[in-house]
């Protein structure tokens, strides 16, 4: 398998999975602003989305968007319990976990990192963001993850939107079990050694 990513960037997400299940891969750097891979392949050809992460399969097909990545993930490894096993009310309860992590946390992010973003949009999104996360700190307010006691694909993603805010200076303060979250799953082995490989660490 070989995962296309950018540091940092949400494709972290399913390379802290990788990392958790101890599966073997390969990974190679997309410039997306050019649109080229590491070794200069054109990344817009091998993905038309043209945003990461991909994962490309060993039969050679390709996976795109990271809620359906991280899933197909964790059901190769299922003893692993990165994802309850399909058809359960509590598989659908962590796709809505993902759903929301990618619609409601991830995109609200966007315009932060879009030069083009006007002050209202940002504005907007920054209100948006506030609601959710307070939302999310109730939710963690009785558990360490969002599914519970065990760590799920869900809070690797979750990790991966929360730690923007550090880059983009937003104040956890007033959501202290987000702020603690944050820190409780960045001290895992598998976050670690996810960072050190996208130079983050
Ligand atoms: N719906 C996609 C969104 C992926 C996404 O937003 N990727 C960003 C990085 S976090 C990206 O590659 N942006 C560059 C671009 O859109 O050209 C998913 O969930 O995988």
């Amino acid at each position: 398998m070989k995962l296309f990513f950018s540091p940092g960037a949400c494709s972290l997400s399913p390379r802290i999975v990788l990392e958790e299940l101890g599966l073997p891969y390969e990974s190679e750097r997309v410039d997306l602003k050019a649109k080229k891979t590491a070794s200069g392949a054109d990344y817009a050809a091998l993905n038309p989305k043209g945003y990461v992460p991909a994962l490309q399969l060993d039969s050679g097909e390709l996976l795109t968007e990271g809620p359906a990545i991280v899933q197909y993930l964790a059901d190769q490894v299922p003893a692993k319990g990165l994802a309850p096993a399909n058809g359960t009310l509590a598989r659908y309860q962590l796709q809505s976990w993902l759903t929301f992590i990618g619609t409601e946390l991830h995109k609200n992010f966007s315009p932060f990192f879009n030069p083009a973003a006007s002050d209202d949009w940002k504005a907007g999104a920054r209100a948006n963001l506030e609601r959710r996360l307070a939302y999310v700190n109730e939710q963690l307010a009785s558990r360490p993850y969002l599914m519970g006691d065990a760590f799920s694909v869900a809070d690797a993603y979750l990790f991966v939107v929360l730690s923007w805010t550090r880059m983009l200076k937003i104040d956890l303060a007033p959501w202290p079990n987000v702020a603690a979250f944050l820190a409780r799953v960045g001290q895992r082995p598998a976050v670690q050694a996810a960072l050190k490989a996208e130079g983050l660490a």
